[in-house]
């Protein structure tokens, strides 16, 4: 071999090696790891879509309901159908009307959300794109690439667009579901009835559907896989550290949650859906992402982001009822804004797209509220108090130099004073954020006074502005 196949042979194995480093997320700055959050941390507000065969079926098998609350976009694992039987129920039942993406994208834009994050897979196996390597997605199945219709939506309201994608499989005939007893199947603890399968061939076809997406949607801003077990998860399960190189090499300023893992490295305690702990190294991914809960205190030094539906379901059913309040929904965002996360409020469209009127209502109540006071919420950081017994404080450090907390007001006093604890500096101004109104605030005694008017501005919550110059010191 002479000098020059040697370099070559050199060169052909440093790349190589380059491309399939776990180490690519490690070797980024913390300045460009800051830059490419950035639009994530501010936005503070995001849409979740569940939408799939499932939402057709609505709950419903058979002619029965399947039951009332819980997950009924696991409803072919509820009832262990084989995926054909499912299909063959599901498939005439999921119609998506023209159009029906537009209706979702103006609703999160009149909402106040920056971005909508939906299922491009779930764990049943359908594709909503138009997928070269499967006959089990919308471009076979519809002959439309719902994918695009949705991201062209979504950038036709100037939202950011993120794919959630199931590694866990339904449907595929070579997904190993016997290598994890904790992960879900409807046909677990049977055997195969295609005989002998290989992971290796699923995980080609998964690999394959994930490059096909970050490749023909121009650029997606967000990547939300789920999920892994701690007997099955990773690399062994995924190739999860090829399939996140695969990303980023596609889309370099992509965002990532860590649900490709369930390790204590990637910020995970236990099974279950409130496992969390407040530690993720950055190879496992960016975020954190609390299920149907808000961390207590929040999760300093961490970015995360809480997912919830409205009722108790992510895909549609006809039978779940237990629809949260307004009070509750805006709270919610408050209270995880305050504590430095995002949230992610789920809809489940029924089977034509359409979305259901108490979906409808809440998310404009939402918007109705962010409209007057989303100042109080994009580009917040946490409080920092650690609690206060009227409400919830976000804070910004404005171009100048000062420092403005935003006091959120749940329980508004009866005695015209509100007062804020434990804080020794004097505010410079204090304002109503609805109409500006000028307040005055006294201080003395590490608290703050500040006359309100008798009447709350808004019943769920009425934001009070203060501002400081420099930092404001907090005593607790
Ligand atoms: C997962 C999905 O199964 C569910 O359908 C939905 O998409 C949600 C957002 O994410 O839910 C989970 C994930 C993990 C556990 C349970 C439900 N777990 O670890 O027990």
């Amino acid at each position: 071999m002479n000098i020059k196949s040697l370099i070559s042979v050199f060169a052909l194995f440093f790349i190589c090696s380059m491309a399939v480093s776990p180490l690519f997320a490690a070797e980024e700055s913390a300045v460009d790891r800051d830059a490419r959050m950035s639009w994530w941390r501010e936005a503070r507000f995001g849409m979740f879509v569940h939408w799939g065969l499932y939402s057709g079926l609505a709950g419903t098998w058979e002619g029965k309901p399947v039951g009332t609350k819980g997950g009924m976009e696991w409803i072919q694992q509820r009832v262990k159908a084989d995926t054909d039987t499912y299909a063959k129920s599901a498939i005439p039942l999921f119609k998506p009307a023209p159009d029906f993406a537009k209706e979702w994208a103006k609703l999160a834009k009149d909402a106040g959300c920056r971005y909508i994050v939906f299922t491009t897979k779930h764990h049943d196996g359908f594709a909503l794109h138009d997928s070269k390597i499967s006959d089990y997605d919308a471009g076979s199945v519809l002959k439309r690439d719902l994918v695009k219709e949705i991201v062209d939506a979504a950038r036709g309201e100037g939202l950011r667009v993120g794919f959630y994608h199931s590694v866990i499989d339904w449907h595929h005939d070579q997904y190993e579901y016997a290598k994890s007893k904790q992960l879900p199947h409807p046909l677990k603890g049977k055997p195969y009835p295609n005989g002998e399968r290989s992971h290796s061939k699923y995980l080609d076809y998964l690999h394959g559907e994930v490059a096909e997406l970050l490749s023909n949607y121009g650029k997606v801003d967000v990547v939300w896989w789920d999920y892994s077990a701690q007997d099955f998860q990773g690399d062994e399960a995924w190739r999860a550290f090829d399939l996140m190189n695969l990303v980023r090499g596609k889309q370099p300023g992509i965002i990532m949650n860590n649900r490709l893992f369930r390790c204590k490295e990637a910020g995970w305690a236990s099974m279950g859906t409130d496992g969390f702990i407040p530690n993720l190294e950055s190879k496992y991914g960016d975020f954190i992402t609390p299920e149907q809960h808000i961390p207590a205190t929040g999760m300093p030094g961490v970015d995360w982001e809480t997912c919830m539906t409205l009722n108790t379901t992510w895909g549609y059913s006809d039978h779940d009822k237990a629809w949260k309040s307004d009070e509750v929904l805006i709270r919610n965002l408050v209270d995880i804004a305050s504590k430095g996360g995002n949230y992610l409020l789920n809809i489940g469209p029924q089977g034509d797209g359409s979305v259901t009127p108490e979906t409808i209502n809440s998310f404009r109540a939402i918007g109705a509220w962010m409209k007057v006071n989303c100042d109080a919420i994009y580009g917040t950081t946490a409080s920092p108090f650690k609690s206060l017994a009227w409400g919830r404080c976000t804070q910004k450090k404005m171009a100048d130099g000062k420092t403005r907390l935003y006091l959120h007001v749940f329980d508004w006093p009866t005695d015209g004073k509100l007062i804020v604890p434990c804080i020794a500096s004097k505010p410079q101004k204090a304002f109503l954020l609805a109409g500006g109104k000028t307040l005055e605030a006294s201080s003395g005694g590490n608290k703050i006074t500040i006359a309100v008017p008798p009447a709350a501005p808004d019943k769920i919550a009425s934001v009070v502005v203060l501002d400081f110059e420099g930092t404001p010191e907090i005593v607790e």
